[in-house]
């Protein structure tokens, strides 16, 4: 949570931080990187995980941010929206995520390798499972008329170290109705406010 980071209520970091949202990442010289395609894409460098051949780049970057065009209303309806509001934004949302859903399978069967380029997962199919996996959340049915995302889906999850972070990573719970993360035992409502 930012306030366990920073030390302080949202409200005061806010101002703060580059462009007043999360994510960000901050470095060991403190640097702080915002926005979750420029953090992937310092991960995947520093990784060592840079595709050198330049179309390739390119493509890759392409499903990258067509993943991340998904993030809204996806993120925000799943952490945060309740009752009729989380019904109706869901409701609305439905047909533009099958949409993108299948061309991201499409994608995937265009393809020879197990993920977008090739056998290596790297931002863009992290950015994907991020999103598959919360879509989940939202309507646990919507991921079942897309069998190679489902593979995809667990391709990632099967990778170890992957498997562990989402073991021990806070689960979110109660989602449409009043979502909250489960952190240490304890339930913490999502939103900005200290718990
Ligand atoms: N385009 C940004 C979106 C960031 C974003 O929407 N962050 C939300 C949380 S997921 C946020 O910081 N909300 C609190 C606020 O705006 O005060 C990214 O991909 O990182």
């Amino acid at each position: 949570m930012s306030w366990d980071h920073f030390d302080e209520e949202w409200s005061n970091v806010k101002p703060k931080i580059p462009f007043q949202q999360l994510p960000i990442l901050e470095v060991e010289d403190g640097t702080q990187i915002c926005q979750s395609v420029a953090i992937l894409k310092y991960i995947e460098n520093v990784g060592g995980l840079t595709i050198n051949d330049p179309v390739k780049a390119a493509e890759a970057m392409g499903v990258l941010q067509s993943a991340q065009e998904l993030f809204a209303p996806l993120n925000p309806t799943v952490n945060f929206a309740i009752g009729q509001n989380f019904c109706n934004k869901r409701d609305n949302m439905r047909a533009n995520l099958k949409s993108r859903f299948s061309d991201l399978a499409r994608y995937l069967d265009n393809h020879k390798g197990r993920y977008f380029i090739d056998d290596t997962p790297r931002a863009a199919e992290f950015a994907c499972f991020h999103h598959l996996d919360l879509s989940r959340k939202l309507d646990p049915e919507l991921l079942n008329e897309f069998p190679r995302l489902i593979k995809l889906v667990k391709d990632i999850e099967n990778i170890e170290a992957v498997s562990k972070y989402l073991k021990n990573r806070p689960k979110l719970v109660d989602v449409g109705i009043q979502p909250k993360l489960i952190i240490n035992g304890r339930a913490h409502p999502t939103g900005v406010n200290k718990t």
